[in-house]
């Protein structure tokens, strides 16, 4: 009898590992649309299309290769509630001799698979997932015996094996790994974004959208206007899109944020295209190798082609690495012991601030940020407040289309919340007010003032910023990278910062919390 193989919504890659030696006239390829993924947590309706339509594309795209394919829609008579029951289910209509399953990317997914063997009485094989350059393996003997693991290290020797940006005497292109401090450009209001690449549904993603709005009615975020790519030949038009129209400045610019009219400030000089990465529809090598031929070429500066590399080769490789070596302890991380629920507004983007107003209504609208929207503003904003890391997390998760937990959990906790302690950064990205206005044109438009430092006019992140470093004294006086503040604060008259106490006290207990 022939293999059951199992393509899960996150592996929609010809070459899946799971597929590898896949005879097509006796085995079955499994996809399935089950409502306990769709509501693990309440994925934004984008989120949801994103998936299922990416899926349902994928099982027509293997049909068409000549598979024989089972797949199980949330639209059918009788839906599945679980991938156990899809598998149960499929069972029962066939024999198969083994189950062949790609290691999920999420720890909760892998541990049932795990069970699986037992539970269905047969053998389960599960193949390492090569959807990533470095295998959980390397990333653990890379790490074992370093004290600190920061990226830095992480990301030359990710260089030199995949030989990207090398001049040809092994040294890295033009003297130095990492160009970061000419990633941080404040982006004048004179220089335009280039359009955004748009891809209109097509019938069956309709259908999807349809189903979506129908099901998940109550989940957080907007349907309309969906244009995502939901098919390889598509997200390969994004990316392209992206190499031609905006990565020659996405170097300069890929920390800045802009308010604009419409929708061209939500994607700026970004490539959007995190959420084909993560479920397999674009190639992370090829993509950077792409980015290098852009620099070769002469089309590109080389902080731009740097940086972007960076950014997959270095950042998406090493928080992977990190999730699956601190995992499952690194879900309940909480090192400043932060207990405070979300705010309400997360979910409504309802609030006076105008950055956070901006980032999470277009986070509803759209189901994406960038890195810096992500971390400095809604990140940021958490961290001063003390919002309780596992609730932060479920937000991200639930709210992204490209967060799946193994790049979500590590950016959230370890990165914007510092509640690993310092495993992922050095220090906390905290900031003040200052940080935000320089980098964006968000606070020209709120009713805050940025350079007030206290009292009802006073941009809240200002004072939210100095409360922070003084509640916390005890756990980051000691941090080298701290020094500075804590000498700036311990300055500060003490009528100043009673005034930062007081007005913090007041702020925080103007914030509704969310149900
Ligand atoms: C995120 C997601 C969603 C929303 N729905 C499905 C689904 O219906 N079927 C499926 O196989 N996978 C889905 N996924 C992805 C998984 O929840 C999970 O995040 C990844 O497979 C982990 O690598
Ligand atoms: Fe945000 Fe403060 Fe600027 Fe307002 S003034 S947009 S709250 S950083």
């Amino acid at each position: 009898s022939g293999a059951l193989r199992l393509v899960l919504g996150d592996q929609l890659t010809p070459h899946l590992s799971a597929l590898r030696g896949i005879d097509p006239a006796h085995d079955l390829i499994l996809m399935a649309e089950v409502q306990a993924e769709a509501t693990y947590v309440r994925h934004h309706p984008k989120k949801l299309g994103f998936f299922f339509a990416a899926m349902r594309h994928h099982a027509e795209a293997l049909r068409a290769a000549g598979h024989r394919v089972r797949y199980f829609r949330l639209d059918d008579t009788m839906p599945c509630h679980s991938l156990g029951e899809a598998i149960a289910r499929t069972l029962a209509e066939g024999r198969y001799g083994r189950l062949i399953v790609t290691a999920p990317g999420e720890w909760r997914l892998l541990a049932e698979v795990e069970s699986w063997a037992a539970r269905f009485g047969l053998p389960v094989d599960i193949r390492p997932d090569d959807h990533f350059l470095c295998t959980r393996e390397e990333f653990a003997a890379w790490a074992n015996g370093r004290k600190g693991l920061r990226m830095e290290f992480f990301y030359r020797d990710m260089r030199r094996r995949t030989g990207l940006l090398l001049a040809a005497d092994g040294a890295p292109e033009g003297g130095s790994w990492n160009y970061d401090a000419e990633n941080r450009g404040a982006l004048p209001e004179a220089i335009p974004a280039p359009g955004l690449f748009r891809v209109p549904p097509d019938d069956e993603t309709c259908a999807v959208l349809a189903l979506v709005a129908e099901r998940f009615p109550d989940h957080f975020g907007d349907l309309e206007g969906f244009d995502y790519a939901v098919t390889r030949s598509n997200a390969e038009a994004a990316f392209e899109h992206f190499c031609r129209h905006a990565l020659p400045q996405f170097g300069t610019y890929q920390d800045a944020m802009r308010q604009a009219g419409g929708a061209e400030g939500d994607v700026l000089f970004h490539a959007r295209i995190a959420l084909y990465l993560n479920v397999g529809l674009l190639d992370p090598l090829q993509a950077c190798r792409r980015a290098e031929a852009e620099y070769r070429a002469g089309r590109v500066p080389l902080n731009a082609a740097e940086g972007f590399i960076r950014q997959i080769i270095g950042w998406r490789e090493y928080v992977r690495g990190i999730y699956w070596l601190k995992m499952p302890d690194y879900a309940a991380v909480n090192y400043f012991e932060a207990r405070r629920p979300l705010p309400d507004f997360f979910w409504s983007g309802e609030t006076d601030l105008n950055c956070l107003r901006q980032v999470i209504g277009q986070t509803k609208r759209t189901a994406y940020a960038h890195h810096i929207q992500r971390l400095m503003v809604t990140g940021n904003f958490a961290l001063l407040i003390g919002a309780d890391p596992a609730a932060v997390a479920e937000w991200y998760l639930a709210v992204y289309a490209d967060a799946v937990e193994w790049v979500e959990l590590p950016n959230v906790v370890g990165m914007a919340l510092f509640a690993d302690g310092g495993t992922m950064a050095s220090k906390p990205y905290a900031a003040s007010g200052t940080y935000i206005d320089k980098m964006s044109n968000y606070c020209r438009r709120c009713r805050f003032d940025p350079a007030k430092k206290n009292g009802p006019k006073a941009c809240p992140f200002n004072y939210l910023y100095w409360d922070f470093l003084m509640r916390n004294r005890e756990k980051l006086r000691g941090n080298p990278r701290l020094a500075i503040p804590y000498r700036t604060l311990d300055k500060l008259p003490e009528a100043r910062q009673a005034a930062i106490a007081e007005d913090t006290r007041r702020f925080l207990k103007t914030l509704g919390e969310a149900a």
